[in-house]
């Protein structure tokens, strides 16, 4: 029996990496019925069958998963926005960081296209940074920034996640020899409609990284929680609610709320708490159907 790590999955075989070497499995039968999905980052056993080819038998117990895209096991999410074309979309990049939050894992930002324009890179850097979170700034293009963004990579299983265009495939590209991952103008991807694949896999970098690229999305997924849920997931709200009055407060409107009390002292960036909001109205909005 080998140990290895899955690394794609498409056509009903698994490629699983162990060692220097990429193996193709199928399935044992018996997983086939069961309900529990192989992803890719999942470590497995696997029997060889003859030279490179074997058959997944046991799926290693998983640190986490993350649902759309599925993957397992990642321990950092890097994600990308654009400061021009498209501009930043700082609702989305909220619930970016409100998913990350709640996966338990480490979020870092990076802000990319900045040759085409410094404009909001202070502030950025002054609201996200003074949260706790690594903030970068990379171009693909003039491959500033790169070094960094290796770095962040190195020794971590990271996924990149981000709106569509921002750059993510093209800054993939840019770090690692030999890779040419799709990077099209955002309105030829568009003309191809929804058929383009939407797998993930675990892509090798220079130092001892694996990469996920996050295939495009037409929209973004909500997380499935229950609204009191979502506070925590944002790190300066989850800092003051402790010191509202009530226990379920959602800081809406209530009495005596230490969340709206620090939203207007400047303690917290109304945007952020814009945001929060906005995130939980349309939270409540799916439920309802
Ligand atoms: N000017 C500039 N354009 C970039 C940069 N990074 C990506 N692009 C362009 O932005 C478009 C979308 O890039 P892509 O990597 O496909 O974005 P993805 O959807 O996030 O993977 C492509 O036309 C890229 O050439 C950058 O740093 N600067
Ligand atoms: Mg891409
Ligand atoms: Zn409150």
């Amino acid at each position: 029996m080998r140990e290895g790590l899955v690394i794609k999955i498409t056509g009903g075989y698994y490629y699983v990496k162990s060692g220097a070497e990429t193996w193709v499995c199928t399935l044992r039968g018996r997983f086939r019925q069961e309900k529990e999905k192989i992803l890719v980052g999942d470590r497995v056993q696997l029997k060889p069958i003859q030279a490179a080819t074997g058959v997944i038998e046991k799926i290693l117990p998983r640190k986490n998963s993350l649902f759309q895209p599925s993957v397992a096991n990642i321990n950092q999410i890097v994600v990308i926005i654009s400061l021009q074309e498209p501009k930043p979309n700082l609702y989305l990049l909220d619930c970016f960081l409100a998913q990350t939050e709640l996966a338990r894992v480490k979020a870092v930002l990076c802000l990319n296209k900045v040759d085409l324009g410094r404009q909001q890179v202070d502030n950025l850097i002054q609201t996200y940074g003074s949260l706790g979170y690594v903030v970068l700034t990379t171009s693909a293009k003039t491959k500033h920034g790169l070094a960094d963004l290796r770095n962040v990579l190195k020794n971590n299983t990271s996924l990149l996640a981000g709106p569509s265009g921002v750059g993510k495939s093209s800054l993939l590209n840019a770090l690692i020899p030999g890779l040419s991952l799709d990077t099209r103008e955002i309105s030829q991807k568009l003309k191809q409609g929804k058929h383009t694949t939407r797998y993930v896999e675990l892509i090798l970098t220079p130092d001892n990284g694996l990469v996920a690229d996050s295939p495009g999305f037409s929209s973004l997924p909500l997380p499935d929680i229950s609204q009191e849920e979502l506070a925590p997931c944002f790190v300066e709200i989850y800092k003051y609610q402790d010191n509202c009055k009530y226990s379920n407060c959602l800081h809406l409107a209530e009495p005596d709320c230490a969340v709206q009390k620090a939203v207007l002292e400047g303690k917290i960036n109304p945007s952020r708490y814009q945001n929060y909001l906005l995130l939980l109205k349309e939270m409540n909005k799916r439920k309802r159907y």
